[in-house]
């Protein structure tokens, strides 16, 4: 029997405005009012288990630890009740304020103020409670301290000014908020929709949550244990659950950090790489949480967008629930968990290739293409970025790679550049013209067999002091080689050139004798310095109208003076120069097709069949 009148208070202004700015405002989405209210239960139990190591006596001893959600469908109410340390009176009455307090707190430091950290215990339930309104008609709060002495009371408001305070028997330990819903949130009286709910926000939550009897939570917060009680069977099982894979992780990283911000991560890579196989882009998918408890499962800004791959969960004390994209405080914490956790992640995967090396060949293969990526567009980690990559040289075997790092340390004293050149596989790198005066000199070439490494290598630009340059570029310079015998003079080597100008007229802009050629009797080099072969190539694949005449192509033709081939043509030239235009031009298609810049060949097989009609 209640031993006193019910008493009514106004709201303080403060509250007031608070309220209005949290059903207002604060939150977008109405059904994380579920997920506020089950936070406080957690947080109410976690505090009366930390009461019982110090205090004997304890009301309703006997009650469990855990939170019991029901469903009214016909009433339209939904109630959320924990067993934990719960409010008297005065609490029920400070605490409303304090949240108020802290409340307009963090709405100060959402305007820029400094950040104090509401490490108390009271300033920790936060703002949440509030949220019940933004789907409330009225809202009714029975709660019981574990306190024997103090009686029970139900606290009642509508949100609109006032709520009302009154002592209520028969109750259990802890707290019970009952909502009658709006007319328009009756959906959240449906026990299909609260289990959705339930399962997105709070899966993780340490005490177990009943809805209408039954038990809704059963993963644990993995992240939160000590890496060395976890065996592999619980991340694989977490990994499936939390990411919704059905693979198995392919490499794991579980780590914890207290400066500059509390952080406890469980990130995963998964087996395969779905974007390579053609499935759509991938989009962010580590959830952040605070202290169990989902804030976003698809944070845009907590990891950089070539990261987008990774699975997992990232969890941080130093967050609010109702943390926000918009405000800068709120952008500048998001940012700061992203550097840390970014750095951290390259270490691992530096760390990797150092003590797996097999593991990371495996891992680069399918994943490789996000570090590249990474090296090309995010600047702050380009460095440790290019370190991670790997490319086939021409001084690796087949399908063995190497490191920029490696290749610098295998450098003459002269040599201040890395060469690299790009083609589709290695045999048409090997087999190209462009690679025989680098092998004859002894410079050692990167192989770049994916369209991206143009673009990689164009943006990093150096490493390590040298810079990356294309082989084919038509700056290269190379040093002079002995000239071997039997080549032809350099007199008759200037007749050549000056016959085939003529022969090949607008379709070169200027042909002579090449220092990189060594077998190949000629080489196409793009005249355009900016567009490579690629690249002209991919303009092509994009460009829209597909019918329209191109303006013509023109490029840089260098012969080899000790080619065989040019040996013959230099005698055929002057005995019968019909034959000799036809093989000239044979020989700058030949060198187009090696540079990937032939894109019509019905002309070259039409004269090639002449040709061989010669023969
Ligand atoms: C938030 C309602 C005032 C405890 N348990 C639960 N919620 C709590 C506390 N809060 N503060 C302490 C709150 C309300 C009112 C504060 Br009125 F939910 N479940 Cl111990």
């Amino acid at each position: 029997m209640s031993t006193a009148a019910p008493q009514k208070f106004e709201f303080q202004a403060e509250i007031k405005q608070l309220l209005d700015i949290v059903i207002h405002s604060l939150y977008t989405e109405k059904e994380i009012f579920v997920r506020e209210l089950v936070s406080n239960a957690s947080d109410a139990l976690e505090k009366l288990r930390h009461t019982q190591l110090t205090e004997k006596e304890i009301f309703d001893d006997k009650a469990d630890l855990e939170i019991n959600v029901t469903t009214d469908d016909k009433a339209k109410t939904i109630t959320i009740q924990d067993f934990g340390i719960g409010m008297t009176r005065a609490e029920l009455v400070e605490n409303l304020g304090t949240i108020a307090h802290s409340g307009s707190k963090q709405f100060l430091k959402a305007l820029g103020e400094g950040g104090a950290k509401n490490a108390n215990l009271i300033g920790q339930f936060g703002v949440g409670f509030y949220s019940a309104f933004m789907v409330a008609k009225s809202v009714k709060v029975y709660s019981h301290s574990w306190r024997a002495a103090e009686p029970g009371h139900v606290w009642t408001s509508d949100g609109s000014g006032s709520y009302e305070i009154e002592e209520s028997d028969g109750q259990r330990r802890g707290s019970k908020v009952v909502i009658e819903l709006k007319d328009d949130c009756g959906d959240y009286a449906s026990d299909w929709k609260i289990k959705e709910i339930l399962e997105r926000y709070s899966a993780f939550v340490s005490f177990p949550i009943n809805l209408n009897g039954k038990r809704v939570n059963t993963v644990q917060a993995l992240w939160l244990r000590s890496k060395n009680e976890i065996k592999d069977e619980e991340y694989t099982e977490f990994y499936k659950f939390q990411s919704h894979a059905h693979d198995d992780p392919r490499l794991r990283l579980h780590f914890s950090a207290d400066a500059p911000l509390s952080i406890n991560a469980l990130l995963f890579v998964p087996k395969e790489n779905t974007e390579k196989l053609g499935f759509s882009r991938l989009e962010a998918s580590v959830s952040l949480y605070c202290r169990k408890v989902l804030i976003d499962a698809k944070p845009k800004d907590l990891l950089p967008e070539w990261l987008r791959f990774l699975k997992g969960v990232v969890d941080s004390d130093d967050l609010p629930l109702n943390i926000s994209r918009e405000t800068m405080q709120d952008k500048a914490l998001i940012a700061k968990l992203n550097t840390v956790i970014t750095k951290r992640l390259i270490k691992f995967f530096d760390d990797e290739a150092k003590n797996r090396p097999e593991a990371y060949a495996e891992f680069y293969a399918e994943f490789g293409i996000f570090l590249k990526e990474g090296a090309a567009v995010d600047y702050p980690h380009k460095d440790s970025l290019v370190k991670l990559l790997r490319y086939e040289s021409s001084l690796t075997e087949k399908g063995k790679t190497t490191s920029l790092a490696d290749y610098v340390t295998r450098l003459g004293g002269e040599q201040k550049e890395i060469y690299y050149l790009v083609g589709p596989n290695r045999a048409a790198i090997e087999n190209g013209p462009y690679l025989e005066g680098f092998k004859a000199r002894n410079l050692e070439v990167l192989f770049c067999y994916e369209p991206v490494d143009e673009y990689v290598m164009n943006n990093v630009r150096e490493f390590d002091g040298k810079k990356l340059i294309a082989a084919d570029h038509a700056d290269v310079k190379l040093s002079e080689l002995p000239k071997p015998e039997g080549a032809l003079s350099e007199d008759d080597t200037k007749k050549l050139t000056a016959f085939l100008k003529e022969s090949l007229g607008e379709r070169v802009a200027e042909v002579k004798a090449s220092d990189r050629l060594v077998d190949s009797p000629a080489l196409a080099l793009n005249a355009d310095k900016f567009m490579s072969p690629h690249m002209r190539r991919m303009m092509k694949a994009m460009s829209k109208d597909k019918g329209r005449e191109e303006s013509p192509l023109r490029v840089n033709l260098e012969i080899n003076p000790r080619s065989a081939v040019m040996k013959r043509l230099f005698e055929t030239h002057a005995t019968s120069p019909e034959r000799a235009k036809l093989v000239a031009e044979q020989i700058l298609d030949n060198a187009l097709i090696s540079a990937g810049l032939l894109d019509d060949a019905s002309a070259m097989v039409a004269r090639l069949n002449k040709l061989l009609e010669i023969i």
